[in-house]
């Protein structure tokens, strides 16, 4: 894989010519939110940027779960019964005995100032609270419900009072918004144990005064981005979700959608399906994506900080200060936000595990930020020793941020396929090399190129154990060579086992650079076989292949391991009848037993390999013997799933081993063959619960599929 630009068009040959980095980082905060654009919902990709730019930059914010619930906090009538926010549904409490909770909220210590100057020293830079969740009880004097704050002992305008506080600290204040409503009175469906009636409830009427609430919302503290939840259940649909991203839109075109307005969400991990649905980002829940996703794409993990999003007196599974951080840099280096949540109590105050949590990431963003917020996703497909943020600098230049988790045993960062030529580092010492961003005067750290990778020098130690980062800045943008696929026939195991001959077939990230490769394990150099398309190999090899432009070596090394086989000759027989010999046998088992000790308690011929004829529902083991008509010779993959344990035996020898006691489950092994007959023998037991046992193949000519029965004889 090639990240940017062209290696030829770069000018990036040769290397090592420093040359002086520019570059101040940028004042990355804008006077204030970006011009209130004129056309929202037909706005160009221009338009959109600066609409989300603000957003993008930020990178990092606090997600807040308040409201009545924080007073249960997770035991109702005495009785643990958790689900903090969702208390309602966790103890199945009717509305009209969780409504009065309302008389109950007085959070007489809630200080907003409080709140925002947390945020931002944590190095936060919007916050998301829930101006409505699912109870359907609203943080706000609304004119459009009495189920509000005004209703409230408390009284006072919470969202007012924080939208204030958050301009003060320069905070953006965002709303998370519950479609679902589980209080009131027109929306459906009704909890199992609300007994309300419905033949008077009207879900456009709700609709209507949930969209009524929104503007209000909007007109009154101009939130920076409207977070919606909730929007699972089948009565929302995709109607009302572009009716209500468009009121949004329209109502403030410089608001920020979340996708869960429309129904277009990928469940938890929470990317937006293709389908046009609305939304301007995902929100992947308490999960980061694996890889980074496509450049372009917004996304932005929410978390709690221990297991609850409300307040939740007894969870005190708080994760470390190290875990968090780690987990912002790797979002990060995703192209990713983090929603980081709180949930704060009764009486409107922060956990203390979570101020202290707070004020730890804030002490590390104060001096690393740099390296979060604004940048980009990583150029490398993954770093052994931690993860890799950028900017681009004016001018085109590139600095990467080099977020150490571990220090290699060998002192050195090694960053493969990194073409760019390094410059140096802007430090005091302006000596050429990379530095630390927490100190730049400690001086410079030497980078040297090896081949295709550029090699930086650690210091002995390094300053900070959870994450240090090494600032290094690259000539133009970062242009990463990948090394080539090796792609083998018929085989993605490794090694790639084949009988007679098989075909190889390779891939380069681009094609400006060759392939060069060799059979024995050796590297490639510039003097190694060159590429030129697939071609057949017929004894055991051991493939290296790497890419080269011109003489120069551009890319890691890849291999692949390919072992030719003999197959099991065909056994030949006098008579093979349709269908295999089962044995079945009772007992309590937590593997498959040793058969030859036991006593059968039924013997038949079956068509195929299934619990069919089990001789009861559990405590029963199966022994299926017979043959096996293979139509091509070649390499076989059996896949064997079972449950509970189960093992494959192909003319005697183990080929899948899925033993034990657990649920449906699958594993896979291989076996060369001779096309004919071979002998086939599998063991199954069932210890309890559900049972199944099922037998697949694929090879040559042949998907994956369950074996046939006609390919069955005793
Ligand atoms: O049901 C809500 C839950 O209470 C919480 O608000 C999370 C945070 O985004 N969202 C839903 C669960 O996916």
């Amino acid at each position: 894989m090639i990240h940017r630009g062209s290696l030829l068009a770069s000018g990036l040959l040769p290397f090592l010519a420093a040359t002086s980095a520019s570059a101040q980082e940028e004042s990355w905060w804008p006077a204030d939110l970006p011009q209130r654009v004129a056309t929202a919902l037909d706005e160009t990709a221009v338009d959109r940027d600066a609409r989300m730019a603000w957003w993008r930059e930020a990178r990092f914010g606090m997600f807040i779960h308040w409201g009545l619930y924080a007073i249960p906090s997770g035991t109702w009538n005495g009785k643990r019964t958790g689900g903090a926010e969702w208390i309602l549904n966790a103890a199945r409490i009717h509305p009209d005995d969780y409504m009065p909770l309302q008389q109950e909220f007085d959070p007489v210590e809630f200080d907003a100032t409080q709140w925002a100057m947390i945020a931002r020293n944590a190095g936060m830079k919007y916050l998301v609270i829930t101006s409505k969740h699912h109870d359907g009880f609203c943080l706000w004097p609304s004119e459009h419900t009495d189920f509000d704050v005004e209703g409230t002992p408390f009284r006072r305008d919470i969202l007012g009072e924080l939208a204030d506080a958050c301009r003060r600290e320069g905070i953006v204040l965002c709303f998370y918004h519950s479609i679902m409503d589980w209080t009131h009175p027109d929306y459906l469906p009704r909890r199992a144990w609300d007994d309300r009636p419905t033949d008077d409830a009207d879900f456009r009427r709700y609709v209507d005064h949930m969209q009524a609430q929104v503007r209000e919302l909007i007109e009154r503290y101009r939130p920076g981005v409207l977070w919606f939840d909730g929007e699972w259940e089948s009565t929302w649909s995709r109607e009302f979700g572009g009716e209500t991203y468009d009121l949004v839109r329209t109502a403030d075109p410089a608001i920020i959608v979340n996708n869960r307005v429309d129904v277009g969400r990928e469940g938890m991990a929470g990317l937006t399906r293709a389908g046009g649905y609305r939304g301007d980002f995902g929100t992947p829940e308490q999960e980061i994506p694996a890889t980074g996703l496509p450049e372009g794409v917004d996304w932005e993990t929410c978390m709690t900080m221990n297991r609850s999003w409300g307040h939740q007196s007894f969870d005190t599974e708080f994760k470390s200060v190290e875990d968090l951080l780690r987990k912002l840099v790797d979002i990060a280096s995703k192209g990713g936000n983090f929603l980081l949540n709180v949930g704060p109590d009764a009486r409107g105050r922060f956990p203390a595990e979570s101020i202290v949590r707070l004020a730890a990431m804030g002490d590390w963003m104060a001096v690393n930020g740099a390296s979060i917020r604004g940048t980009r996703a990583s150029c490398f497909d993954g770093l052994p020793w931690g993860r890799c943020t950028r900017r681009t600098l004016p001018g085109g230049d590139e600095r990467l941020y080099l977020h150490v988790f571990e220090r290699p045993a060998s002192g050195e960062l090694r960053l493969s396929g990194l073409m760019n030529r390094p410059l140096s580092a802007a430090t005091n010492s302006g000596e050429a090399g990379a530095y630390l961003l927490a100190d730049p005067g400690a001086g410079a750290l030497a980078v040297r190129r090896e081949g295709a990778d550029l090699v930086v020098a650690l210091p002995p130690t390094l300053p900070d154990a959870i994450d240090t980062v090494v600032v290094l800045d690259i000539e133009g943008e970062a242009v990463v060579v990948g090394p080539p696929q090796i792609e083998v026939a018929g085989d993605a195991a490794s090694p790639h086992i084949f009988v007679g001959a098989t075909r190889v077939a390779m891939a380069s990230p681009s094609d400006e650079v060759d392939i060069r490769y060799t059979l024995d394990g050796t590297d490639p150099a510039v003097g190694s076989a060159r590429y030129a398309g697939p071609f057949e190999v017929e004894a055991s090899a051991t493939i290296r292949a790497a890419c080269f432009l011109g003489d120069m070596l551009v890319s890691a090394s890849a291999s692949a391991v390919l072992e030719r086989v003999d197959p099991n000759p065909a056994i030949q027989v006098l008579r093979a009848d349709p269908g295999l010999s089962l044995t079945a046998y009772l007992g309590e088992w937590s593997k498959v037993p040793e058969f030859t000790s036991l006593e059968p308690v039924a013997t038949t011929v079956v068509e195929g390999i299934s619990v069919a004829s089990k001789p009861r529902e559990e405590g029963y083991a199966l022994r299926f013997m017979g043959l096996v008509e293979v139509p091509a010779t070649g390499v076989w993959t059996f896949h064997l799933t079972s449950d509970d344990g189960s093992v494959l035996r192909i003319d005697g020898d183990l080929v899948v081993d899925n033993d034990g006691l657990h649920s449906a489950t699958t594993r896979s092994g291989r076996v060369a063959l001779e096309r004919g007959l071979h002998r086939i023998e599998v063991g199954f037991f069932e210890a309890g619960g559900q049972d199944d046992v099922v037998l697949e193949w694929t090879g040559p000519e042949t998907p994956r599929q369950s074996v046939p029965t006609a390919a069955f004889f005793h």
